[in-house]
């Protein structure tokens, strides 16, 4: 199975490198003022879609710009065809493909894949997390001072009047610095792999994070929403280590309610 999407997400990104090239304004749709989708994403999506369903014909899918295809069965595929679209159209390395597996509600399997660099990141539950055929780890950064975090602004292009910029003005303070790459599925797999101590972020939704989840988890990670609960994307996301998480948690948890 995991061999399947692995090859399934190479193809993709053969399409999005294509796609990128040959990218003018026409190919852009708006979805709301800020949040624009490309041929390329519908174009993968599908692609992605019909590979899937030929395989597994009983499975359920939710796709980002397609919807749910309902499961005759407990699996459901998640499925973001380009995480970090504003990226891909402004021609930035920081987008990727990132899909999920869920059986019977809980994430099982995750592959991202970012095209521009070649980075390929996996995990199956219990079997580890990869980059390339590499295990790969959570830093061992155990305070704030010394972290480096990513965040995003989707609440932003999603014109919520309660938004990430007070969280932002009280933690960046507290880090060694702050990344803003665009690409929540990537910023996961940054964490998993220890280039970054942590991610947080709201207004996002499942497809952005449920690959990301499975492989930050396998690497030795933590996902909680703002309280250190379950109720993620939708209270708020918040990845780290498990050293660093309870610190975070405390900073977010009282920004709960705009989350
Ligand atoms: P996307 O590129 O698939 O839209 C970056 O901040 C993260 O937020 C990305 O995962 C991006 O996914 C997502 N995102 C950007 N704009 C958004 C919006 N208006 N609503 C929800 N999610 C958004
Ligand atoms: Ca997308």
């Amino acid at each position: 199975m995991i061999a399947f999407i692995k090859n399934l997400v190479l193809e993709a990104g053969t399409l999005c490198l294509e796609g990128q090239k040959k990218l003018t304004s026409h190919d852009l749709e708006f979805k709301s003022d800020k949040d624009i989708v490309t041929q390329t994403d519908k174009k993968v999506e599908a692609f992605l879609v019909k590979a899937i369903l030929e395989r597994y014909p009983d499975h359920g899918i939710q796709g980002e710009e397609y919807g749910v295809v309902r499961a005759k069965s407990g699996f459901k595929w998640i499925i973001d065809p380009i995480d970090g679209t504003t990226s891909f159209v402004h021609r930035l390395p920081f987008y990727s493909i990132s899909i999920a597996l869920e059986k019977a509600g809980e994430l099982v399997l995750g592959v991202v894949y970012a095209p521009a660099t070649g980075q390929l990141f996996y995990a199956e539950e219990g079997k580890g997390a990869f980059a390339g055929s590499t295990p790969i780890h959570v830093s061992d950064t155990q305070k704030l001072d010394n972290a480096v975090m990513a965040t995003g602004f989707a609440c932003l292009r999603a014109g919520l009047k309660d938004n990430n910029l007070p969280i932002f003005n009280e933690i960046v303070p507290k880090l060694r610095d702050v990344r803003r790459f665009g690409s929540a599925a990537l910023d996961l797999c940054y964490a998993a792999m220890g280039s970054l101590d942590g991610f947080w972020e709201m207004n996002l939704n499942i497809y952005d994070i449920a690959a990301g989840t499975v492989i930050l988890r396998e690497a030795g990670g933590v996902v909680t929403d703002f309280t250190g609960g379950r109720q993620f994307p939708e209270k708020g996301f918040a990845a780290s280590n498990k050293g660093l998480h309870d610190e975070l948690i405390h900073i977010l948890t009282k920004y709960c309610a705009s989350a």
